[in-house]
């Protein structure tokens, strides 16, 4: 398995300005506050400064609607980046600057996936050595293939999971730090499919980044969903993000965290 380091930093972008032309493939369009959305970028990147993270910044593309969405575009296998081949083509062009700030970040290797091949870091589930990969309309079979070529040999397994009523895998799942899934009914095409499956009551509820052992980041549009998780013995840190989840996006997709 890849050395792990200390260290704590979180890759974010800054909203393009044409953010409300993002893609929309499950949700109707509805308008977007732009000014809304970067405020409440800026109270994310906070959220994640205030838990210790440092955020380093992937340099803007104002023209490119998701690339605030910069989960996508790489993952974060310990010490190796493996650089993402986006399944909508109005996505690819934002890889190249988030390799470049990946590179930065000392001690990092890179690794890519590359077409026909495709696979959104949105699709990808890490959970222990287990590896969950969303076979959904972004990423293909090939893109499954090639990932999984990449990481046998570092002691990971890659499981190929079907996603057909969301947008990603971890639009429908994410999991705790002790390693249960948590998603929602609605949108897992399979719940036996994981171990430990937990449901949560609201879709905006599934999504969880950890933020520490004992620490989790989550939407302020699942009030219920964080109040059975601070029941767990979390502290959940709760931001609002509501003009991404216009946009299919959730609190996840809009960091990576590099440790
Ligand atoms: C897209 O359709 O690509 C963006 N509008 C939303 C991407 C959200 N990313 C994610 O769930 N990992």
């Amino acid at each position: 398995m890849p050395r792990r380091a200390p260290r704590r930093y979180a890759l974010v972008r800054i909203p393009a300005s044409n953010l409300a032309d993002g893609e929309l493939t499950h949700l109707e369009r509805v308008p977007v506050d732009q000014a809304k959305a970067d405020e409440q970028w800026d109270n994310y990147c906070a959220a994640l400064v205030a838990e210790g993270w440092e955020t380093v910044e992937v340099d803007a593309a104002p023209e490119m609607a998701d690339s605030v969405f910069v989960e996508d575009a790489v993952v974060m296998f310990g010490d190796l980046a493996v650089i993402t081949s986006p399944g909508a083509e109005s996505r690819r062009g934002e890889i190249e600057a988030v390799e470049r700030a990946v590179r930065s970040i000392p001690g990092i290797t890179v690794d890519r996936i590359s077409l026909p091949g495709t696979l959104d870091g949105g699709d990808v589930l890490k959970v222990g050595s287990t590896v969950y990969v969303g076979a959904s309309s972004r990423t293909n079979a090939e893109g499954i293939r090639q990932l999984r070529a990449l990481l046998t040999p570092h002691g990971f397994q890659v499981v190929a999971v079907p996603m057909t009523k969301a947008l990603h895998l971890k639009s429908a799942v994410t999991a705790l730090p002790d390693g249960t899934v948590i998603g929602h009914p609605d949108l897992v095409d399979d719940p036996a499919l994981f171990p430990r499956f937990l449901p949560v009551l609201e879709h905006e509820g599934v999504a969880v980044v950890e933020l520490g052992p004992d620490t989790l980041l989550m939407s302020a549009s699942a009030p219920r969903t964080a109040e059975m998780l601070a029941g767990f013995g979390y502290r959940v840190v709760t931001v609002d993000i509501s003009e991404f989840e216009k946009l299919e996006g959730c609190v996840t997709c809009l960091s990576v965290r590099v440790r």
